[in-house]
């Protein structure tokens, strides 16, 4: 672990304190001879304490001078909220100064402390700010990234390290996103949460008691979250930062990908197969081979022409399916390309430090790369994008490679003639390495954060390079995904009026969720990999992107068939589920083996099934920030036994998933809180757990699932489509607790305009009697209540609704009861009794 600067620096000392009703105002003069240790300390600043909301506290501390970078309210607009009275919310702030270390500060929520950097030095650099927090040594902190580990960060020894990159998603490496966010549960079971503002390259580093930021610029602009409880944190973060975009309903259906389709037919073929296999297929995506020459907004005439693409396009909607096509950030540089050439007319694209035009290489070859920040480029993408959807109507995009990835690093292709294709990266030796001026501190900084490469422009951006407003590429880089997501997305909202649009990032920032949807990028085919990935995923329940998914049976390497088996299983469950796979991996798509169809057509079936379900907690991500799959510790908070469990996931709170993780196991270790869990399957076996480990069979087609006793669980019988499933009546799945009740809800909408009506609807049930009541909107719903199924509910011989008997079959079997033949309309309030005969 690289130690900290703070021993040799001088810290800094608070003078002229203002108190303000809403805050706290306070200069900062540095306590000492300038340590100067990675960059110039800065002599004087700003300390700015709002109490913003009762639930969230702003600590700012900036230069007076005010030349740090900081990302501007045009880039991310954070929704500050009304000041509050400080005497009302839940926090407290306290500064104090501390004869060696000087000013430090501590953060006090409802009288425990959450933040304490007293006794620690603060350091405030022109490119090094260093800021230590005192944490419990076993603290269980979670969040940060965008970083491939487990869930529970190791409090003795973590690095996450924030710099958007291009990579094979590497355990705890440096990957596509940045998201200085994290939350913390302490032992009192309450959980907080802090988000620092920063655009920079980063490290921060857990050890031993302590977290510490170590930043490469900017200011230390911090927003501290009150809980308690996880989905309040979350909650109060998206608040902040953007809440969750409205994904259109398809989204929720199964996708298949891969990169290495040769054809447009070969992808007919895959669409063909999947309905010939029974397995679910919502949408086929194409990647960069559908282009010409990997040139953006373009089709192959050979292999991808249009009218054929045209042609499979038709053939999905005739069939309610969708299609959902690649494009890159880079710009193939070729003066008869009419996206550079506009491109170069509207000054659209990153510059070097000497005016020059920035070409780096991408799939096309040498590529100029839109500058975010440009005067004209919404206008610029906005038109190209019009014109490419003008060929061709799909339904949704793919951002990759917009960390910006380039295969070289520099601006390595000034000089070439324009045109000129570099050869590919694996047709070629690697470049020699070009001399860097390492005296230039924006290319190799004073201190290096712990990013793969020491040099932070490998691969991407020269990190001098310069956007339209003078702002070198060194302090926005990890912006650039975020800028194009959003544009992206606006054009996407302007073009098709009132139609939710479908954007999958590779790359994000925080708020980065209003925009996009996220996939977890290159992973491998690997046990671990499978298994992180229910990590990230409740990472980015955290980051506010609830729609993400890892790729289904792994990007790298050959997937074997009981691998592959079970990934579908869990990925099922992904809330954004798709198969994709690389270039030279065997194909995987999951009618390729026997055990492994069956397994997707089993575990689709279950997916399909909860799409109602699924649907309404994704509701809850757009008003609340909720995530939609969740950990067992964001529901049971006081189960230490649970803190670290990323083995099993919650979707919603009510279902609960038992995967197989490991090669060979035909059974499978399942945690289960105290309550009462019935299983999804057949005679709906109850578990009456007590915090225990339950020996789970699993055989290889088979995901272990269970329903929570006290939940009431809306479901649609599945199809291969979600638009077949939503033609079906409902049925609610209800699941008592110990004391014979059970509460649920159910969201429904037209699934794809933005101002939809709508109906949010709650049940309760206790005391056999069931109550559905109206809880918000006016949506005409087309199809009845149809059926329940009763679990931990026997004896049942009438059914009453509103105080009359109604018609219906009854079947008791055990302790659950299926009642079918309703016809009870969603659309009003009303009671439904169970009657035994006594
Ligand atoms: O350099 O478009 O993460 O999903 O298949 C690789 C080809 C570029 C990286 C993406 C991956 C995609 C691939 N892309």
């Amino acid at each position: 672990m690289a130690s900290s600067a703070s021993v040799s620096c001088p810290g800094y000392k608070a003078r002229h304190v203002t108190e303000i009703g809403n805050g706290i105002q306070t200069s900062l003069m540095l306590n000492g001879p300038p340590c100067n240790i990675y960059g110039q300390d800065i002599s004087e600043l700003i300390l700015d304490v709002s109490f913003d909301t009762n639930n969230r506290l702003h600590v700012h501390i900036s230069d007076t001078a005010n030349t740090q970078y900081q990302i501007p309210p045009s880039v991310i607009s954070l929704n500050k909220g009304q000041k509050i009275d400080k005497q009302k919310g839940n926090f407290e702030f306290i500064h104090s100064h501390n004869r060696t270390t000087g000013f430090g500060f501590k953060v006090v929520r409802d009288s425990e402390v959450i933040f304490d950097t007293i006794g620690h030095v603060l350091v405030f650099e022109d490119q090094y700010l260093e800021l230590t927090s005192s944490v419990p040594t076993d603290a269980n902190i979670y969040g940060l990234g965008e970083t491939p580990g487990w869930f529970r960060r190791n409090p003795y020894n973590t690095t996450i390290t924030l710099w958007n990159r291009d990579t094979p998603a590497l355990f705890e490496e440096n990957g596509y996103g940045s998201h200085a966010v994290y939350m913390e549960l302490r032992n009192n079971s309450k959980f907080h949460g802090c988000y620092l503002h920063n655009s920079h390259g980063m490290d921060v580093v857990l050890s031993d008691g302590s977290l510490q930021y170590r930043v490469l610029g900017g200011t230390l602009d911090l927003y501290f979250f009150a809980g308690p409880t996880a989905l309040d944190v979350i909650d109060q973060y998206t608040q902040l930062v953007g809440r969750p975009n409205r994904i259109p309903f398809w989204a929720l259906g199964f996708h298949n990908c891969r990169f290495g389709y040769t054809s447009v037919y070969e992808v007919n073929q895959v669409i063909a197969n999947y309905s010939a296999a029974r397995i679910p297929l919502e949408a086929a995506w194409t990647d960069i081979e559908y282009m010409e020459k990997y040139r953006d907004f373009t089709f192959d005439p050979q292999n991808f022409p249009l009218e054929e693409m045209q042609k499979q396009l038709d053939f999905l909607h005739e069939h309610g399916q969708k299609m959902v096509l690649i494009i890159d950030p880079a710009i193939h540089v070729n003066n008869e390309y009419g996206p550079y050439t506009r491109g170069q007319e509207q000054d659209v694209f990153m510059r070097n430090a000497d005016g020059s035009e920035f070409i780096g290489q991408v799939w096309p070859g040498y590529t100029a790369f839109p500058d975010w920040f440009a005067a004209n480029v919404s206008q610029w993408w906005n038109e190209e994008l019009r014109r490419y959807f003008d060929k061709l109507q799909i339904d949704g995009m793919w951002i990759d490679m917009n960390e910006a990835a380039s295969f070289c690093t520099g601006s390595c292709g000034s000089g070439e003639p324009i045109g000129k294709i570099p050869p590919l990266p694996w047709e070629k030796s690697p470049e020699p390495h070009r001399s860097l001026n390492t005296s230039n501190t924006f290319l190799v900084p004073p201190y290096a954060i712990h990013s793969r490469y020491i040099e932070l422009s490998k691969m991407t951006l020269e990190t001098t390079a310069v956007h339209a407003n003078g702002i070198i590429d060194y302090h926005v880089h990890n912006l650039y995904g975020y800028m194009e997501s959003k544009l992206t997305y606006e054009f996407l909202r302007n073009y098709r009026p009132n139609i939710r649009p479908f954007v999958l990032s590779r790359s994000t920032f925080a708020g980065s969720g209003a925009f996009i949807s996220h996939w977890t990028g290159d992973n491998a085919a690997t046990w671990q990999d499978m298994h992180l990935s229910i990590a990230s995923m409740f990472e980015f329940g955290i980051f506010g992107i609830p729609m993400v998914g890892a790729d289904i049976c792994g990007f790298y390497q050959n997937a074997t068939e009981e691998l592959c088996a079970r990934w579908i299983e869990l990925g099922a469950f992904y809330p954004f589920s798709r198969s994709h796979n690389s270039l030279f991996a065997y194909p995987q798509e999951p009618y390729r083996w026997k055990s492994v169809a069956e397994a997707a057509r089993r575990a689709l079936g279950i997916r399909y099934t909860l799409l109602p379900y699924i649907y309404s907690c994704y509701q809850d991500a757009v008003e609340r920030g909720w995530p939609v799959v969740r950990p067992l510790v964001f529901e049971y908070p006081s189960i230490d036994k649970v803190a670290d469990n990323d083995r099993q996931l919650l979707v919603g709170n009510s279902i609960l998933v038992s995967p197989v993780l490991s090669a060979g196991a035909r059974t499978v270790e399942a945690f289960f809180p105290a309550g009462l869990w019935y299983s999804w399957y057949g005679s709906h076996v109850v578990i009456e757990a007590s915090n225990n480990v339950v020996t789970l069979n699993a055989p290889l087609e088979h995901i272990n699932v269970h329903i929570r006793g006290g939940q009431i669980v809306p479901t649609q019988h599945p199809e291969m489509t979600t638009e077949e499933v939503r033609q079906n009546d409902y049925e609610l799945i209800v699941a008592v607790d110990a004391n014979g009740a059970a509460a649920g809800q159910l969201y429904i909408d037209d699934g794809q305009t933005l101002d939809t009506p709508h109906r949010w609807i709650d049940f309760t049930f206790y005391e056999r009697t069931l109550w559905i009541r109206q809880r918000s909107g006016q949506l005409a719903i087309r199809r009845p209540l149809s059926a329940l199924v009763l679990l931990g509910v026997s004896g049942i011989h009438k059914v009453q609704v509103n105080g009359e008997y109604v018609q219906c079959a009854i079947n008791s079997i055990g302790n659950h009861t299926e009642i079918t033949g309703l016809n009870i309309s969603l659309q009003t309030n009303s009671r439904l009794t169970l009657e035994s005969i006594h």
